[in-house]
């Protein structure tokens, strides 16, 4: 899949080690095998020769089948591997170092969680801006307060570039998120904690594809 091309992709899937049943790579094949179109490789505990390690395997599991392959907050890492891209939070690496590092070719995807924040994202020159936490999340130990649908739906008309909605997203809410005209979603834990992955993409990508 080319990003610079196409510009949504749908369903976002990342990774969680604490979550995960069968561990990270198990998850990402199971993933390619439900068809999602891109995977962010997102790690916060493990050295970095493991994350290498992990990093080369995804990135091969990913090329093989035409998949995205995106690192969280990590450039030593993305750089190493050849990822397409990196996602970096807001206390990552600024915007214009990070360009600097990957080049024009790379994707830079970073977070927002308000409007304003969204739209200074595009201002950097962001590839795609995330926006959350839209609901409450126990993934990720620093999240803000949940948004909300309304600032999706207002970005709806003022971004140029992506929009992916995150936090909380899971099978009972994702159409009221797809209702805002949310294009691409991205769920951690209403994937990895599930028993059959491949399954439920599947089943998010059809709920997905209802709302092009
Ligand atoms: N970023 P789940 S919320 C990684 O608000 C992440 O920017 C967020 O996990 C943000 O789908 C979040 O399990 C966690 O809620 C998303």
């Amino acid at each position: 899949m080319s990003f610079k091309k196409e510009r949504d992709f749908g369903l976002y899937f990342i990774t969680d080690r604490w979550l995960s049943k069968k561990g990270i790579i198990e998850d990402v094949k199971a993933a390619v095998r439900g068809e999602v179109k891109i995977v962010q490789y997102r790690e916060k505990d493990s050295s970095t020769k493991q994350m290498i390690k992990e990093a080369k395997e995804i990135k091969k599991i990913c090329k093989k089948n035409n998949v995205l392959f995106l690192i969280d907050d990590r450039i030593d890492i993305a750089l190493a591997v050849d990822a397409d891209g990196i996602h970096l939070g807001q206390e990552d690496m600024p915007y214009g170092y990070a360009r600097k590092l990957l080049g024009k070719n790379k994707i830079v995807g970073l977070s927002a969680h308000s409007i304003s924040g969204a739209l200074q994202n595009q201002k950097l020159g962001a590839d795609y801006t995330s926006i959350g936490p839209v609901y409450c999340t126990t993934t990720k130990k620093d999240a803000k307060a949940p948004i909300g649908l309304k600032p999706i739906k207002q970005l709806q008309k003022k971004l140029k570039i992506s929009l992916v909605a995150i936090g909380g997203i899971n099978e009972s809410n994702i159409e009221d998120v797809l209702k805002t005209g949310a294009k691409n979603i991205a769920i951690i834990s209403g994937i990895v904690a599930k028993g059959d992955i491949e399954e439920t993409v599947r089943r998010f990508i059809r709920k997905i594809n209802l709302y092009k």
